[in-house]
């Protein structure tokens, strides 16, 4: 290290303590964290978007209050998340504007539709499970705001996790038709859920300096495993199968073993090729655009507080 500044925030990240906004960093640092959190609290925003399409045809008023309470959490995610980056300085409303113009990313998983009910409950048992296996490391992320941010954000992801669940075994103890409709919505789910985690460990270019920073504590590659092997005793449970036939248990590796994700559909997607992506992005810049009466009326009330107590 050259400088003070530097070995200073060395010596932070190797005593595992938090570099705070108002600390030093390099700038490398601050850019990773803006494109991951900025990514990640895009990704909670777009996210609403295919479950919301099922608040208006729930099943019932309780699926529909548990839905509508889902929804908003993912909302007030989003929210922090925008909070968190802000404290690197950047503008939530110039993040927002990257996002309809293409320029920064979200999740794939979010540009698959939602075809039945039974995609509310996968969504909440896979793609929730995935989001926490990712996340609870991620609550000890050297950036202290994103880290404390993503506590509370795993305790809702918890409940979300539970609700997908708990949805799946009451259709599996339904019909025979409601037995299909889940088995059909995991065959969709299962491989766009492993994507989530990114691409393999040797493809990956932000891994190696995202962990020596300790922004990332695993690799893309031991999530990835860990999710498979927390996912196929539930699936068990549940009486469901993933559609992969390599997926087996691997008594000296101490894993499952499982076959290879199609990572062609993955750069597909994320270069705006998935099945819903335009429509996701259409639809964020229209709420954005039907909302400029909000911001421009708090911004009015604001200046004219700020009038009346000067
Ligand atoms: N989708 O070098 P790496 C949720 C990009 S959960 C799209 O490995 P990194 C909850 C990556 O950004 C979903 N892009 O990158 C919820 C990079 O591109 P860039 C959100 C992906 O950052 C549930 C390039 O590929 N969770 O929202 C994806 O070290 C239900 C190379 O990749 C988070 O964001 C992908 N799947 O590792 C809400 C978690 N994977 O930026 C509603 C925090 C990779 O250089 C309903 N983020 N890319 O242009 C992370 O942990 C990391 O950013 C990874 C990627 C692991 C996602």
């Amino acid at each position: 290290p050259e400088t003070e500044l530097e070995s200073h925030f060395e010596r932070t990240i190797e005593r595992d303590q938090r570099i705070e906004p108002r600390d030093w960093a390099p700038e490398g640092y601050r850019k990773t964290m803006v494109r991951q959190i900025a990514q990640h609290a895009h990704s909670e925003i777009i996210g609403m978007q295919p479950e919301g399409n099922w608040i208006t045809r729930a099943p019932s008023l309780r699926r529909k209050a548990i839905l509508l309470a889902k929804v908003q959490d993912e909302a007030g995610h989003g929210l922090y998340l925008y909070s968190a980056a802000e404290t690197l300085g950047v503008d939530r409303a110039d993040l927002t504007e990257k996002l309809i113009s293409g320029r920064q990313k979200y999740s794939s998983i979010f540009n698959y539709p939602t075809l039945t009910f039974a995609d509310v409950g996968v969504i909440g048992w896979l793609v929730d499970g995935a989001a926490i296996c990712n996340q609870v490391p991620l609550c000890r992320s050297s950036y202290g705001p994103y880290a404390r941010a993503m506590v509370r954000i795993c305790k809702e992801e918890s409940f979300h996790q539970r609700q997908g669940y708990e949805l799946l075994m009451t259709m599996m103890r339904g019909t025979g038709q409601q037995r299909e409709m889940v088995q059909e919505a995991v065959d969709r789910w299962w491989w766009p859920s492993l994507m989530m985690f990114g691409p393999p460990d040797a493809d990956s270019p932000n891994t190696a300096q995202s962990m020596a920073w300790k922004v990332k504590r695993h690799t893309n590659d031991e999530l990835r495993q860990r999710f498979v092997d927390m996912s196929v005793p539930q699936a068990e449970a549940l009486g469901v199968t993933f559609p992969d036939p390599d997926l087996a248990w691997n008594a000296d590796r101490g894993h499952y073993d499982f076959g290879a994700v199609d990572w062609a559909e993955f750069k597909n997607v994320l270069q705006g090729n998935g099945p819903c992506n335009a429509q996701r992005i259409a639809r964020r810049r229209r709420a954005h655009d039907e909302g400029a009466w909000v911001r421009e009326a708090a911004a009015a009330h604001a200046a004219k507080n700020q009038e009346a107590t000067a």
